[in-house]
């Protein structure tokens, strides 16, 4: 028996999700999924905030072909720390269908840095939600930052809304591609026009280093599945219509910490037509920017 015993009250991943109506054009790309475990072979880290079940890259593939997807970006969770090596097994086995974002600690060597690129990693997550991680070390992420730029990396920033006044200075600094996790995780019940998402889009207005990713509507949305977690569209869309070169979506699979409710990954593919209405906006969203941010050699 795996000595990792998922936390009580952690939801399992959807079994049975739903053939999505939409079909994904050819060649489209989940840009943001995890895999967690197996435990027992890939140990969860001592510092993680939650212990979940595990989601392996067999899992994820299976997931990939029933969706309809060609490509994963498998980005590193927090609970597995800055331990990359289910990350990188994932990687390997991907048969080059796969990319990674890694984290990484200022120790990190060289010949650790040129590894991870070689098993398909292009950039790093840097992780300021405070229920997820214990401190903020900003002297040691500006140092990884220099250093990954040397590799062509970006970085790949989660962070919730209302800290996002605080970090403005900080992430506008920074010298690489930034990709923004979920939006920066707006409160819906706020309006699409309202101060604190128009700080978000002047963010992407006026940094044209930064692209967002446009996925997790679980997360954010009040209005929940049974509406269809309408009310996130309309943010996801004015995102889309306004930076249609500098925005992925993913899954989110296997949907960490979700506590609410389990979401059928058929029907978050369902809602990519409402936020991206157009075949350019697809094409551009699914295909043509992950490929660029990810698969550019
Ligand atoms: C996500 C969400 C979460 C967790 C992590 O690294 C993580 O632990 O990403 C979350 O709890 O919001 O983006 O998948």
């Amino acid at each position: 028996m795996s000595k990792f015993v998922a936390d009580a009250d952690w939801l399992h991943w959807h079994q049975s999700p739903s053939k999505p109506q939409f079909i994904l054009p050819n060649g489209a790309v989940d840009a943001h999924c995890h895999v967690f475990g197996p435990g027992e072979q890939f140990p969860f880290a001592p510092e993680r905030k939650y212990t979940p079940c595990d989601a392996s890259k067999d899992q994820l593939w299976a997931l990939r072909d029933y969706l309809g997807f060609s490509r994963n970006v498998i980005v590193q969770a927090t609970c597995h720390g800055a331990d990359n090596r289910a990350l990188v097994d994932a990687l390997n086995a991907s048969k080059g269908l796969a990319r990674g974002v890694a984290t990484v600690k200022e120790s990190v060597t060289d010949a650790e840095l040129e590894a991870l690129h070689a098993a398909g990693v292009r950039g790093v997550r840097f992780n300021f939600v405070k229920r997820l991680v214990d401190a903020l070390p900003f002297d040691s992420l500006g140092k990884i930052a220099n250093r990954i730029k040397d590799l062509g990396w970006h970085i790949v920033i989660y962070f919730e809304s209302q800290e996002l006044p605080e970090l403005y200075d900080f992430f506008t600094a920074l010298p690489t591609t930034v990709v923004i996790d979920h939006m920066g995780r707006p409160d819906v019940s706020k309006p699409v026009d309202g101060d604190q998402f128009k700080l978000f889009l002047k963010l992407m207005a006026e940094n044209e280093n930064f692209w967002s990713k446009v996925s997790c509507p679980e997360r954010i949305s009040i209005d929940g599945p049974d509406k269809g977690y309408r009310d996130v569209v309309p943010f996801a869309r004015k995102v889309v219509e306004s930076f249609p070169d500098r925005v992925l979506w993913g899954t989110d699979w296997p949907h960490p910490n979700m506590k609410s409710h389990m979401p059928d990954d058929g029907k978050l593919v369902d809602m990519l037509p409402l936020i991206a209405p157009s075949e350019e906006f697809q094409r551009k969203l699914l295909i043509d920017n992950p490929t660029r941010l990810y698969w550019a050699d």
